[in-house]
């Protein structure tokens, strides 16, 4: 007799989902790495949205763009609110960020990626681009280890007591800014030491994940509110705590994430408020970077790409691998 393994309807599509998200972030990844270099960020995003936009319309869902390119008076494609999909299939919310790192694609510097998280609708925080204060640890520890109204240097002796090493065993990951310089003089006087990126904090905050090999094991500072939320999905997929406030220093700011729907300006997000329900992430890279190798241009009009996709119903990471043939030919269709 055959048994028979019944999945959930809805659990299958999100099943499917998966490997369609993929080939969302590869195609962003290699319109943007075709741009790699040339020094002109704008025409490197948009090239990135152009093609993520294209890629999301004919995914069989009825998609919200909830994190995007701006708001809808200033951005004219994948804005906030923006509707994606054909409009058939569940209703999800998605975050996109089809060029994270523009100035490190412009330059042709390591880590810039195409990256998107998708959840079912309703369930990922609406915020607008303003910053956003972030601290993040990978899985493994108990809850409460870290707290973002805590001191820098007081975060630090927290997680190094809860890893069971000195402060000096520990290394925090801060993006390299002016606005940083006292967080990074609190995070040395314990004697950690700290890794500077210039660009490109969800693949810092993924880094938390994966101590072993990246050798991170706190992320730090003030970034974007829309790389937040998208780190937040990768966190949800594979552990680790993130403590997040929205920065909303004038009135004008506050209306804005009013119209969003955040009524608690001060709140401190865990990544639970982030996002709320089970999701999907996705990240393809455009510039050889730790996390991802870059895409590659091969003879004969070869194409590699590298992404990482993971669902966090059962935590699953995948690393995929695309080599793409024909790529114009099948581009507009
Ligand atoms: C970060 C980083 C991004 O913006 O969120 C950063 O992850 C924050 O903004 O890659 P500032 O550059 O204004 O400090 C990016 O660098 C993308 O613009």
């Amino acid at each position: 007799m055959s048994t028979h393994i019944s999945v959930p309807p809805q659990q299958l599509l999100e099943r499917i989902l998966t490997l369609e998200i993929v080939r969302v972030t590869e195609r962003a990844a290699v319109s943007a790495a075709r741009l790699r270099g040339h020094g002109n960020e704008k025409q490197a995003d948009q090239a990135a949205v152009d093609a993520m936009r294209r890629e999301l319309n004919k995914m069989p869902i009825t998609g919200t763009i909830v994190i995007g390119e701006g708001e809808r008076d200033e951005a004219p494609m994948l804005y906030i609110g923006e509707k994606v999909g054909i409009n058939a299939g569940p209703d999800v919310d998605i975050a996109v960020d089809p060029l994270e790192g523009t100035t490190l694609c412009a330059k042709n510097m390591p880590g810039a990626i195409a990256t998107m998280a998708m959840a079912d609708g309703g369930t990922l925080l609406h915020a607008p681009d303003v910053y956003m204060q972030k601290i993040a640890i990978g899985p493994g520890y108990d809850r409460n280890v870290i707290d973002l109204d805590a001191s820098p240097d007081e975060n630090i002796r927290r997680l190094a007591k809860a890893k069971g090493v000195p402060t000096s065993a520990i290394t925090a990951l801060v993006l390299e800014r002016p606005r940083h310089a006292d967080i990074i003089a609190a995070i040395r006087s314990t004697g950690a030491a700290v890794r500077l990126i210039t660009d490109g904090d969800v693949a810092g905050v993924i880094h938390t994940a994966d101590t072993e090999n990246t050798g991170v094991d706190i992320y730090m500072g003030t970034g974007g509110a829309p790389e937040g939320v998208l780190a937040a999905a990768a966190l949800r997929c594979i552990g680790g705590q993130m403590q997040c406030r929205l920065i909303l220093d004038t009135e004008e700011k506050r209306e804005r994430a009013r119209k969003m729907g955040v009524t608690d300006p001060k709140m401190i997000y865990g990544i639970e408020d982030m996002v709320k329900g089970d999701c999907l992430f996705a990240a393809t890279g455009v510039t050889d970077g730790s996390l991802l190798s870059g895409v590659k241009f091969r003879k004969d009009g070869l194409i590699e790409t590298e992404t990482v996709v993971m669902r966090s119903v059962t935590g699953t990471v995948r690393i995929i691998k695309g080599e793409h043939r024909q790529i114009e030919k099948f581009h507009l269709d």
